[in-house]
């Protein structure tokens, strides 16, 4: 009867939210969008490594990369719906809470430093807490990013050679609006179909860092990076609220703590992977192309004011005020 059923799918210590306890085990499934190269995946290995270690085999964590399980988007409905536990996430946030669009916002730092300043101050502390109450997310650790440049197949020194130039963006309303005010036609498309789309001509160009344009073998397809450097960006590793509240007290603590560890282990990988990166791509063929980044700035720096809702205007010129 439906009430056995019932008691044997509760006893069985199959938890509300999807993540199955097995035998006192709790397997969490985490999910993100770039590919078994990419520092992000090396990054959550290792984080995986630490919760299973700290928590004794109590927590494991099982990775699906390549948006092998949907892309960014279906990631984080995912976990709200407890069918997935963990993913990468970060501007793509500004759906659900407005002010996650401040971890992408067009030239917004001066440099690492100011970044950094605000990531780990008052500002980046409001962004976490508004990931938590808005979306149901808790931010476990952050992972610094590259800043994202523009590839293409002809060489892109100013907006003004944007005419015409059909570019892939992320689900990022900002980012749309940007490249529309930069010159550009920019279209949604999911990351894990963004290489065909360039490989058939349906798009003529990307953005990213050169870290994802590498994982993605988006140099096999384009000619250029465009030092644009137009967002520097940070990403959280996130999990349900609902599935980190159904650990015992002490296995929470322990993920937290594999958290840092794994956030100290992430911010050493960039360093070390950045230089790297961009040789590999030199020695792949691409060409590095200069570019007029004031102009940059100055062309897209009306889809700011028009785009961000007013709390996150209000700290984007806090921010740019450091
Ligand atoms: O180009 C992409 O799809 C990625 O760099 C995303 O922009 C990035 O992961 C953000 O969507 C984070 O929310």
């Amino acid at each position: 009867s439906y009430v056995a059923l019932t008691c044997a799918f509760v006893l069985s210590g199959c938890a509300s939210n999807g993540q199955e306890k097995t035998d006192d085990v709790t397997r969490w499934t985490m999910t993100h969008i770039s590919d078994e190269s990419h520092p992000w995946h090396e990054t959550s290995e290792v984080f995986a490594e630490l919760v299973e270690e700290k928590t004794d085999g109590e927590v494991v964590i099982d990775i699906y990369p390549n948006s092998q399980l949907g892309d960014e988007v279906d990631s984080i409905n995912s976990i709200k719906y407890g069918a997935t536990d963990v993913t990468i996430t970060g501007e793509t946030l500004e759906v659900w809470t407005p002010n996650a669009i401040l971890m992408a916002t067009p030239y917004a730092f001066e440099d690492q430093e100011h970044k950094q300043k605000i990531i780990e101050g008052e500002i980046g502390q409001e962004i976490e807490q508004d990931i938590i109450d808005d979306v149901g997310l808790t931010p476990l650790f952050y992972m610094d990013r590259s800043p994202r440049n523009l590839t293409s197949n002809i060489p892109i020194s100013h907006p003004d050679d944007l005419n015409g130039f059909n570019i892939r963006v992320p689900n990022v309303p900002l980012f749309l609006d940007a490249w529309e005010e930069a010159g550009a036609n920019p279209q949604v498309i999911g990351l894990d179909e963004t290489f065909t789309g360039l490989q058939q001509g349906m798009i003529d160009g990307q953005e990213n860092p050169n870290d994802l344009t590498e994982s993605n073998g988006f140099y096999e397809v384009q000619e250029y990076v465009n030092l644009t450097e137009h967002v520097p960006s940070w990403i959280y590793v996130v999990v349900g609220n609902e599935q980190l509240e159904a650990l015992p007290k002490d296995q929470r603590e322990q993920v937290l703590e594999a958290a840092e560890e794994a956030e100290n282990y992430a911010q050493d990988l960039m360093e070390e992977q950045a230089e790297e990166v961009d040789e590999r791509l030199k020695e792949a063929g691409v060409t590095f192309n200069e570019v007029d980044q004031n102009a940059f700035r100055e062309a897209m720096l009306p889809a700011i004011q028009d785009n961000l809702e007013e709390e996150p205007y209000e700290l984007y010129l806090q921010i740019i005020e450091e």
